[in-house]
């Protein structure tokens, strides 16, 4: 007989009897469980804690809960289909539900992206989207363009793709030499010139002309693809100037290299329309997501790619498999009923919609944190909001992460820490009081951390 009692609904709403085997993720192991910060239970804008606390989630669970929690729909729809198909293959086999969420996904995707690969994470769809950049350009009998392009700061997941194209160093450093054959654009995080803009940055559209620069040493003809965050999230919000992401487009373009936009952070609505895309006016040829696709409720990702990468793919006599690549959980039965309704909340709410008719709220709330001490940038757009703290000599990421910390024990309040860049992303459901309460309590904690 085992001595560790069976789950049970207690089990998950109690502080367990160790913290120890769980070695937790993107944490400070040993911090964390000296003090502890326990989420039990979660339904609407709010979670509670293991002490039976109310906390309002700033920052929709991990920029993933855009609907808010514990959704009556998504609740039903996995606990129906868990019981009815559990699982299904779909590599020479198939069950319905990811066909019609992949029809749903095209329906909503900007003109073009017409076909659905799904993946688990957002992490696979990097993974997948470089992986069909490359295959995309040897069909077509341009085997010679292997390099990939991203950007300093970038974030694109954990897998040793999207860690190669990535830009953060923490991330990169102690992992080796990486995937062979990338290089990086330019960041557009500039405080100098940009501190406290609302909105798009004005100053910096010239940084894109640095994809030009690495065309010009790199040779186009070697070039796979480009990927860029339409906005970027974990390096703590940074927002592209106007103009850059067009200027972008067009410079690929121009040089038969493939545009990869990753909007697992961007896409389903966090901007104010289902995809950053279409917010922005640029069609990318791949597009990444995941987080918002299934409310956070299951795990799952998806690439989108546009109808003439696809098309690439196409050529093979009907017998050959046309994709060498797939996960045991692609289009998994679960993930697809949560995900379907998911698309049906954020219909039914018009919460696409929300983040723009909200963001005159969310603005002035945000910006009104100025003089509070120690800040030395704010920046918002959609409902995305930052604002980054100067770090302690000798310190950096102490101050941001005591706002954290007091802000979940005194606040009450969630919000995410990234160094000392203070990120809010609240669920799309958030009410005009709510970004009013959040922005006061932060400007609170700010105010007492020294
Ligand atoms: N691309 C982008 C743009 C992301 O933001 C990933 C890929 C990877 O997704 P998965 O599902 O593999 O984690 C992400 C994830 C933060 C934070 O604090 C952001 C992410 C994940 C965890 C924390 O900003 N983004
Ligand atoms: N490792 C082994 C030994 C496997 O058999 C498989 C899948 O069959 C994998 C890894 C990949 O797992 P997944 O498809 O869940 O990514």
């Amino acid at each position: 007989m085992s001595s560790h009692p069976p789950y049970s609904l207690a089990a998950a709403e109690a502080l367990p009897a160790s913290l120890d085997a769980f070695w937790m993720p993107f944490t400070a192991n040993a911090q964390f469980k000296a003090h502890p910060r326990l989420l039990t239970a979660a339904e609407g804008m709010y979670y509670r804690s293991v002490d039976g606390r109310r906390i309002l989630d700033g920052t929709a669970g991990l920029w993933c809960c855009n609907a808010g929690h514990a959704r009556p729909r998504i609740v039903e729809a996995i606990a129906q289909q868990a019981a009815t198909l559990d699982y299904a293959p779909t590599f020479q086999m198939g069950s319905p539900l990811p066909f019609v969420l992949a029809e749903r996904l095209k329906a909503i995707a900007p003109a073009g992206l017409e076909h659905v690969f799904f993946t688990n994470s957002g992490s696979e769809s990097v993974d997948t989207a470089m992986k069909i950049a490359l295959a995309y350009h040897r069909l077509r009998g341009e085997g010679q363009r292997t390099r990939f392009i991203g950007r300093e700061k970038a974030y694109h997941g954990v897998g040793f793709g999207g860690i190669s194209i990535g830009g953060l160093p923490n991330n990169r450093k102690w992992f080796g030499p990486l995937l062979a054959g990338t290089d990086h654009l330019r960041h557009t995080l500039d405080i100098g010139r940009n501190a406290f803009s609302r909105g798009l940055p004005t100053h910096g559209l010239e940084l894109a002309e640095d994809l030009e620069r690495l065309i010009a040493l790199h040779d186009a003809s070697t070039i796979a693809a480009v990927f860029v965050e339409p906005l970027s999230g974990s390096a703590g919000v940074v927002l592209p100037p106007a103009g850059y992401l067009q200027r972008i487009s067009e410079i690929c373009r121009r040089h038969g290299i493939l545009l990869v936009f990753d909007e697992v952070i961007t896409g389903f609505g966090r901007v104010g329309k289902a995809f950053a895309a279409q917010r922005f006016g640029v069609t990318p040829d791949l597009m990444t997501v995941a987080k918002g696709l299934t409310n956070g409720s299951v795990p799952m990702g998806a690439v989108l790619a546009a109808d003439t990468v696809h098309e690439a793919f196409t050529h093979g006599p009907d017998s050959a498999i046309d994709f060498f690549h797939g996960y045991t959980y692609s289009g998994h039965p679960l993930a697809c009923a949560a995900a379907l309704a998911t698309l049906d909340t954020y219909a039914e709410e018009n919460l696409f919609e929300r983040a723009i008719t909200l963001s005159d709220a969310w603005e002035h709330a945000i910006h009104a944190l100025a003089d509070a001490p120690n800040v030395i940038d704010i920046r918002n757009f959609g409902l995305v909001g930052a604002v980054e703290l100067a770090p302690r000599a000798g310190a950096p990421g102490a101050r941001g992460y005591e706002v954290l910390e007091r802000c979940f024990h005194e606040g009450n309040l969630l919000v995410r820490a990234t160094g000392d860049v203070i990120a809010l992303s609240p669920p799309l459901i958030v009410e005009p009081e709510q970004i009013t309460e959040m922005f006061e309590i932060l400007e609170r904690v700010l105010r007492q951390v020294a």
